[in-house]
C-alpha cells in the first residue's frame, strides 16, 4: 500500500487502464454470457442507494420496502398473489436457501437427518455447492432425448430421505424447460419440496406466453411449486448482484430464518448478512422503466435472434442441438473438434462457451448481440469452415 494518499486523477488513470483490458457487452463478441450490460436508469439509481444495507433494514425502511415491492411484483408475473422472498446475490444464493428451507422443513416435519436432493443431470453446479455445504446428497436424474429431464428417473430416485426435487426452466447449457407441471404432481403426491430453477428463465417465459409462444407452465400455478429462483441480473437487466428467491409459503422463509438480536430486524434468512440494497433499488427502477410490454419486447427479439442463428447454422452445415426454447443455441461441426472451434472463434475475437452435455459451442442470446453481431459471427464461421 502507498504510504501517502495518491490523488483521485492518478487513481482513476490507474483504474482505467485496468478497465480498458475488460471486454464490453456493447462491443457484441460476449457470446457465451447470461449478463449484459446495465441499463443507464440503473446505474444512476444504483449509485443513490449505495449506501442502504437491508442486513439492517430498520436503518433503511424506504429501501426495505422497495424490496417487498420487487419481491410482490416478481411473485405477481409468477402467478403468486402473494411472494415471501429476497433479493440476493444472485441464482446461487437463491438455490442454496431453497435447498436449506427444504433441508429444514424436512428436519422439522419428517425428522429426515440425511436428506437427498433430487436435481436433473443438466442442473446448475450451484446445487453441487449446495449439496456441499447443506451436507444433503445430491442424486442426479437423467435427462431424455430433448435433455429435459426424464419423469420416470426422476420418481426411480425417491426414497424415504428425498428432501427437495429440482425442475430447471431455462437450463444453463441448452435453455431448456423441464416437464415443471409432472414434476410438480409427482412432488404433490409424495408430499416433497418444489423447487423451480428459473435464474435464466424467469424473466423471459412469462412474457413469451404473453406473447403466443407455447411454453410449458413452470410458475406457481402448478400447485406443488414451493419456491422458484429467478434472476433480474439475467434476462431481467438488473445490475449485478440481483437474484432473487420467492417461496409460495412464509413457513419456509421462516424455517432458515437465524436471530439477530442485536439488529433491527430480529431475524435474517439470506445467506448474506451485509446486504447491498442499491440492486434492489435499480431492479425495481428497471421493472418500472420496461414493464411487461418492454420486458415481452426484450424476451421476443433474443428469441428471434436465436432462430436466426438456429437456422443459419443449418445452412452452413453446423449442427445445433435442439431447435432453441429460450435464447440459447448450441451447436457443433462434424468435422471440427469443438474446443478447437471456441479457440479459432476467440482468435477471432468471439469469447463463446463450451456446453458439457452434449458437447457444443454455446451460445446464449443476451440482449446486448445484434443481429449485426451475428452477421459477424457467421463470417468468421464460414471462414473457420473453408480453412
Ligand atoms: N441457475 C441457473 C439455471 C443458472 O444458469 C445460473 C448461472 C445459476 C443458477 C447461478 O446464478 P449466479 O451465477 O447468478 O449465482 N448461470 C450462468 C452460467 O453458469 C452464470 C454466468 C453468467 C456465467 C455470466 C458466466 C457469465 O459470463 O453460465
Amino acid at each position: 500500500m502507498n504510504d501517502k494518499p495518491l490523488d483521485e486523477e492518478s487513481i482513476l488513470k490507474v483504474l482505467n487502464g485496468y478497465k480498458s483490458k475488460d471486454l464490453k457487452y456493447e462491443d457484441g463478441h460476449i457470446l457465451g454470457s447470461m449478463c449484459t450490460s446495465t441499463h443507464p436508469l440503473a446505474k444512476k439509481v444504483y449509485m443513490d442507494f449505495l449506501d442502504s444495507n437491508l442486513g439492517d433494514p430498520g436503518l433503511f425502511e424506504g429501501t426495505s420496502t422497495i424490496e417487498n415491492m420487487v419481491v410482490q411484483e416478481i411473485a405477481s408475473f409468477l402467478s403468486l398473489d402473494k411472494g415471501f422472498g429476497n433479493i440476493v446475490t444472485g441464482g446461487t444464493e437463491a438455490n442454496l436457501m431453497a435447498i436449506r428451507s427444504a433441508k429444514n422443513i424436512a428436519k422439522k416435519e419428517k425428522g429426515i437427518e440425511k436428506g437427498e436432493i433430487i436435481v436433473p443431470k443438466s442442473a446448475h453446479f450451484s446445487f453441487k455447492k449446495a449439496a456441499d455445504m447443506l451436507e444433503v446428497k445430491l442424486v442426479e436424474a437423467d435427462l431424455n432425448k430433448e435433455y429435459r429431464v426424464d419423469i420416470e428417473s426422476v420418481k426411480k430416485n425417491i426414497n424415504k430421505n428425498t428432501i427437495a426435487i429440482v425442475g430447471i426452466a431455462g437450463t444453463t447449457e441448452l435453455g431448456v424447460i423441464d416437464p415443471i407441471e409432472e414434476l410438480s404432481q409427482i412432488a404433490v403426491e409424495n408430499n416433497i419440496y418444489f423447487h423451480v430453477d428459473a435464474a435464466f428463465g424467469g424473466f423471459s417465459i412469462p412474457f413469451l406466453k404473453e406473447i403466443g409462444y407455447e411454453l410449458p407452465n413452470f410458475d406457481f400455478s402448478n400447485e406443488g411449486v414451493s419456491s422458484i429462483t429467478i434472476d433480474p441480473h439475467k434476462m431481467g437487466i438488473a445490475p449485478i448482484p440481483a437474484g432473487c428467491i420467492i417461496y409460495r409459503e412464509k413457513k419456509f422463509l421462516d424455517i432458515i430464518a437465524i436471530d439477530s438480536p442485536y439488529l433491527t430486524s430480529k431475524s435474517q434468512s439470506t445467506i448474506v448478512g451485509t446486504r447491498l440494497g442499491a440492486p434492489v433499488a435499480a431492479t425495481w427502477a428497471v421493472m418500472q422503466e420496461m414493464g411487461k410490454e418492454g420486458y415481452m419486447e426484450l424476451a421476443n427479439n433474443c428469441l428471434v435472434n436465436a432462430n436466426f442463428l438456429y437456422d443459419a447454422l443449418k445452412k452452413e452445415n453446423f449442427k445445433p442441438i435442439i431447435k432453441p426454447e429460450l435464447n440459447i443455441v448450441a451447436f457443433y461441426h462434424e468435422k471440427i473438434d469443438t474446443n478447437r472451434l471456441a479457440e479459432l472463434l476467440k482468435e477471432d475475437g468471439w469469447m463463446v462457451s463450451i456446453s458439457n452435455y452434449p458437447k457444443a459451442i454455446r451460445i446464449v442470446l443476451m440482449p446486448h448481440i445484434r443481429h449485426t453481431h451475428l452477421v459477424a459471427f457467421l463470417r468468421d464461421l464460414r471462414k473457420i469452415k473453408a480453412s
